[in-house]
């Protein structure tokens, strides 16, 4: 059943779909349907599944994450599920992938992200496994080239429940998160279901105005 459309996405969505220039999401004009795909990203135990239960939840559609899990419940190649907007006359189709975290499974990640239009990238903000986080930042880059700058990418400090978090700045500091033109911050407790929502409606936030604002470049040009 699609969502009926509320509050953010009933003042932008129509606007953002009339001006809309296809880049990599997809628009299907026949059906009136736009679709993106938005993966959720980070290392290993990060909470990158919890997030897309909490979220799927969050829309009562728990049931519909399909996961491919190994024996210990560790993702194998990726979560998948479709969260669907609607309007009057549009449709909105969101694709949502988890990546797996394990580098056992390194050779699906590429795959997962081809074609995207969207990363949250879930930080597991534990301080002993700062640098695990810093390694998967850099393998995410390294999949991209100058086009990482431009990216939408929502950084969710994830497990903000724990006490022994690293900061936040510091991290972001060493990313050089000022460079990159599309990104944003969440703090979320993913376990709670904390922060999971706003960090999704904040991706679609950056993806629609990315292409709102290409069109807009491409008139006045
Ligand atoms: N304390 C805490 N634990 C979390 C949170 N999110 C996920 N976890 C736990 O971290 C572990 C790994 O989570 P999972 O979603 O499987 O990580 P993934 O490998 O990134 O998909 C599980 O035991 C989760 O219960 C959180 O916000 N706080
Ligand atoms: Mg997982």
């Amino acid at each position: 059943m699609p969502i009926k459309i509320h509050g953010f996405f009933k003042c932008n969505l129509e606007l953002t779909i009339k001006r809309i220039f296809c880049l990599k999401l997809i628009i299907d004009h026949c059906s009136k349907t736009l679709s993106i795909k938005i993966v959720y990203f980070g290392p290993a135990l990060s909470g990158k599944t919890t997030s897309i239960k909490a979220l799927f939840s969050e829309f009562g559609k728990e049931e519909e994450v399909c996961s491919i899990e190994s024996t210990v419940d560790r993702t194998l190649f990726f979560d998948y599920g479709t969260v669907t907007f609607q309007n009057e006359e549009w449709t909105l189709k969101i694709h949502i992938y988890t990546s797996t975290g394990q580098d056992f499974y390194l050779v699906t990640r590429p795959i997962t992200l081809r074609a995207v239009d969207g990363v949250i990238f879930v930080i597991d903000s534990h301080e002993d496994v700062y640098e695990r986080n810093l390694i998967s930042w850099k393998e995410l880059i390294s999949y991209f080239s100058d086009s990482i700058n431009y990216l939408p990418i929502i950084i969710a400090f994830n497990k903000q429940d724990l006490e022994d978090k690293f900061n936040s700045i510091d991290f972001l500091k060493e990313i050089s998160y000022y460079k990159y033109q599309n990104i944003d911050t969440r703090f979320t407790s993913a376990i709670k279901g904390q922060g999971v929502l706003n960090c999704f409606e904040d991706i679609l936030r950056l993806v629609l105005r990315r292409y709102y604002n290409h069109k807009l470049v491409s008139a006045i040009n």
